[in-house]
């Protein structure tokens, strides 16, 4: 026979690993039979007391071999270094897990292996914080407190955490009162209420709606009261919003139990009667709602939508989380909470949980700590731990933070409330992230339509004979005399009535009324179409463009700038005297600047934009004596807005997704993530599919969030060249987001402050140049970002119109190339237009410049890209091979490739050349 590599054991051999678990069975077995698979059973009574299996702690007196003469100091030592075990290693051991997976033995915890026999049992020893009031106590006990405190329901690991005082705090609170936690009979009750109302609530759905998916909490249920005694506590910490992120597994339960959601709401989506929902599968949607404390505490509690993809919600919390604090300059971070539920498989496999956890302690980032619950079935839709995880934990990689890890055994309701509060008081106390991993199990499959027993037979058999914690709470209860059975049948009974109520109610109306995402902060803004929304003038009055540049030109008295910064500084001052054209990063600075004395708050961020990934920001000076910084849009009037940049860790989804949840908590301002090439934004792509380009769409929320991404080819290779206008081509339609490819510092000036000026709330893709960051010809004039707009379309700079034999049509900054050709060969019968907004694009706009080109005139659509990127075959796809009915309209391009470009600076060179020249060269199969 094959061993079995179930999630029970690790085969047949009796490795440590099987012993562990036939210890734990065999403990079960003896506090009741029936509790073990049938098999296990036979086993165990064939044993007949004669070679029970070895406890991971031994009871009985232990073998007298003394190794410490009792006079010795030296047993103090050991007692100590037990104590220090006990807190190192006590979770192994702790009895977290309701399926009593397999553990191995730890002997650094048994007293003999510290060389103490029986006979030391009852010596006095120095407890330290397990005995609150200092008094000595007999080894006994110490062991007694050590296992109550690290080995019962509750395991925690801290002492991977360097700052002593955070793991003094800790030793104290947990042993202080680890062995005092008592709850009332009305937070039992309370306890015991939210369990009825899970339990319910899945057996509900089960019943009315059979077959249908829903994600069952079954097994996990115990998330409802833990959830509503975290909520009860932020109150008490007078938190005023909690923004959480979850996946689907006990969702609809959260959205029902937890957010106030209707349940005759979601009923009506499982009857799919809604057309108003249609954007997305009922497990996905959020809510928010306002939670009253038994205090009287108002907290907001807003839960995030969610895409199927796991975990890259998180960041998304986070930015949004942060954002509410920015609003309200909540400088120390307490009065909004991130809280993520996350499942033990995606905890532990998905990279974007390292991104994310790596923000919590970065200043630009940070939103005073995420209380992290770890939804732990021990289970991957069909995957085993042992196939999901090099790690002992699902949680192991946030022992990268100064954060406790609290494993916990969801079947002990009262160790859950216990573990929240000590979570919630760190968090509080330290204004870091808290992990709370509570360990249950899956009662159905991966959803309710799959048979779980195909690939876990073994275990599922377990499952199926494990009581519901709700069962096993009450039968706790009633032996306390906290309730009879009639009472708690009662709490059941009500439960059920009203959700037949709700469901009625379901049945009986047609149609939900729309709920508009539109409320609050939102209730000035609009998505929808770009035509409903007219183009706004942007211009800034020339006056305040030269004050706004000359204060970014200045620096404090005996601040030493770097003397090349020196340079670029008195360059600023020359533009903004108007004695040199502004180059693209004072036309970029000064849209930020106009944007801040008008009261709009900004934030960019991305890697090294404080400088700007090719030098041209400068937006943090650093004094070369000291390293002192000073940022100059900080400094620009007495009035202006919060003006924030930083440089964001080596990430990008984990960043995308932030800032994104920045953007959507503050549509009043101004969201900036810059990538360090183009390139790099596919490693946020999910970000960029799952919510940039289609949260409006699926959940009618928007975003304004700007995306800088620099491209152009200039010889860099593969991964410096392309943003991959093709695939940002591939996301668009129904006007979700704009991509635009501005070709002078006017054009971003414009186009920046339009994003913010326009009430219209789209995700912007901004083509950034790198060359034409110093290129002599990109320059513009004050009176350019004095007056005007962003324009959608540039026509030909020379005004060529009628003596035009061709028209280039292009974007970007070949322009400038094609240009200087045209220069260069007198061609002034080649007319060049500028594509600047990719997209929408309207026909109209197209044909507004081109009528003023005869009938006939060729139209050669010119890009570096090769044919199978760029812009080229979504021109083409939208207008045919005929433009607007009469022009002909051609490609020009590199040869497609599988690669964006050649890593040969020269052969680059000899491709961007040939582009050039058959531009003006002979149209193939056209005579002019
Ligand atoms: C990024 C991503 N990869 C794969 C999936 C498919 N998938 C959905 S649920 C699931 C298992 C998740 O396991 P776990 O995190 O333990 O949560 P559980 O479903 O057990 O609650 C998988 C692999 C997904 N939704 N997202």
């Amino acid at each position: 026979m094959e061993s079995t590599r179930s999630a029970l054991g690790a085969g047949n051999e009796p490795n440590s690993l099987s012993l562990a678990f036939v210890e734990g069975l065999y403990e079960d077995f003896l506090h009741d039979p029936a509790s073990v698979p049938q098999e296990w059973t036979a086993y165990f009574l064939s044993l007949n007391g004669a070679s029970a299996p070895v406890a991971a702690f031994h009871e009985e007196p232990l073998p007298a071999t003394r190794a410490h003469p009792p006079e010795s100091g030296a047993m103090q030592h050991h007692v100590d270094v037990l104590i220090r075990n006990y807190r190192v290693l006590g979770h192994k051991i702790a009895r977290i897990d309701p399926l009593n997976m397999p553990r191995p033995r730890q002997p650094e915890l048994d007293p003999a292996y510290h060389g103490f026999a029986a006979e030391d049992m009852e010596l006095p020893f120095n407890a330290g914080t397990l005995a609150p009031s200092g008094e000595l106590l007999p080894l006994r006990i110490i062991i007694q407190r050590l296992r109550s405190t690290y080995c019962r329901s509750i395991g925690v690991q801290f002492m991977h955490i360097d700052d002593l005082s955070i793991r003094d705090w800790l030793c104290q609170r947990i042993e202080g009162t680890a062995n005092r936690f008592q709850l009332s009979r009305e937070q039992q009750l309370r306890i015991l209420t939210r369990l009825t109302d899970a339990v319910i609530f899945e057996e509900f759905i089960q019943k009315k709606f059979i077959g249908a998916k829903r994600f069952s909490l079954e097994g996990a249920e115990s998330l409802i009261p833990l959830l509503e005694l975290a909520i009860e506590k932020a109150g008490e910490q007078k938190v005023d919003e909690i923004v959480l992120g979850m996946a689907h597994r006990g969702r609809l339960n959260v959205l029902a139990n937890i957010m106030g959601k209707s349940p005759s709401q979601i009923f009506r989506e499982f009857e799919d009667k809604d057309s108003s929902l249609i954007g997305d599968v009922k497990y996905h949607l959020g809510h928010h709602t306002e939670w009253v404390t038994h205090t009287g505490h108002k907290v907001h509690l807003a839960l995030a939508f969610n895409p199927s993809h796991l975990e890259f919600v998180n960041p998304v919390v986070l930015g949004r989380t942060r954002a509410q604090q920015d609003r309200i300059n909540d400088i120390e971070r307490r009065k909004s909470m991130a809280l993520l539920i996350h499942g033990d498989a995606a905890f532990a496999g998905e990279g974007i949980i390292q991104e994310t956890l790596n923000l919590s302690e970065l200043e630009g980032y940070t939103t005073g700590g995420t209380l992290h619950i770890i939804l732990n079935n021990q289970i991957g839709f069909t995957t085993n731990p042992s196939e999901g995880r090099s790690s002992v934990y699902a949680t192991d990689i946030a022992k990268m933070l100064s954060s406790p890890i609290f494993h916990v055994n969801g079947e002990d309701p009262e160790a859950v409330a216990q573990t929240i509060q000590v979570a919630m008081d760190y968090r509080r106390t330290f204004r870091r992230d808290v992990v709370v991993d509570m360990y249950c199990y899956r009662r159905r499959g991966h959803n309710e339509g799959d048979e779980p027993a195909f690939t876990q037979p073994v275990l599922y058999r377990h499952i199926e004979k494990r009581q519901p914690v709700r069962e096993a709470y009450l039968a706790h209860m009633l032996k306390l005399g906290a309730l009879t059975r009639d009472e708690a049948e009662e709490i059941a009974v009500r439960r059920r009535e009203m959700l037949e109520s709700e469901l009625s109610l379901a049945r009986s109306t047609e149609q939900a009324r729309p709920v508009s995402t539109l409320r609050g902060i939102w209730s000035n803004f609009q998505g929808g179409a770009d035509l409903e929304v007219p183009d706004a003038d942007t211009g800034v009055e020339k006056d305040l463009l030269t004050t706004l540049l000359e204060s970014q030109a200045r620096v404090p008295e005996g601040f030493q700038p770097h003397p090349k910064i020196v340079r670029i500084l008195d360059q600023r001052l020359a533009m903004a005297r108007g004695e040199a054209p502004l180059d693209w990063a004072a036309a970029e600075t000064l849209g930020y600047a106009s944007l801040l004395v008008e009261g709009t708050r900004i934030r960019i961020t991305g890697q090294d934009t404080e400088r700007g990934t090719f030098s041209h920001r400068h937006a943090v000076l650093h004094n070369i004596e000291d390293g002192d910084l000073y940022v100059p849009l900080r400094h620009i009037s007495p009035k202006q807005a919060t003006f924030e940049i930083y440089n964001s860790p080596l990430s990008e989804a984990g960043v995308v997704g932030f800032e994104y949840g920045y953007s959507i908590a503050c549509p009043d301002g101004l969201t900036i993530w810059e990538a360090q090439f183009g390139d790099f934004f596919n490693a946020a792509q999910v970000i960029v599919d799952q919510f940039i380009s289609s949260a409006e769409d699926k959940w009618r929320s928007l975003s304004g969030l700007v995306m800088l991404l620099p491209h152009g080819y200039e010889g860099m290779g593969p991964e410096h060249s392309s943003a991959r206008i093709e695939r940002l081509f591939s996301l668009t339609a129904e006007d979700n987001m704009q991509v635009v490819y501005p070709t002078t510092p006017a054009q971003i000036f414009h186009v920046l402050r339009r994003q913010i000026v326009r009430p219209w709330r789209k995700p912007l893709i901004i083509l950034t140049p790198k060359s034409l960051l110093r290129h002599p010809r990109c320059v513009s004039s004050l009176d350019d970002l004095a007056t005007g707009k962003f324009r959608r379309i540039l026509p030909d700079e020379k005004g060529i119109t009628d003596a035009a034999a061709r028209v280039i049509l292009c974007t970007g900054k070949i322009y400038y190339e094609l240009y200087e050709e045209r220069e260069k060969l007198k061609r002034d019968d080649v007319a060049i237009v500028r594509v600047e907004q990719l997209y929408p694009l309207q026909p109209a706009d197209l044909h507004e410049v081109l009528k003023l080109y005869k009938d006939n005139t060729p139209v050669l659509w010119v890009q570096e890209e090769p044919e199978n990127m760029g812009a080229w075959r979504r021109m083409r796809g939208k207008f045919g091979y005929i433009l607007e009915g009469r022009l002909p309209f051609f490609g020009l391009y590199r040869p497609a490739s599988a690669s964006p470009a050649t890593g040969s600076p020269g052969w680059h060179k000899k491709e961007q050349r040939e582009i050039i020249e058959n531009a003006f060269g002979t149209i193939l199969g056209y005579s002019e």
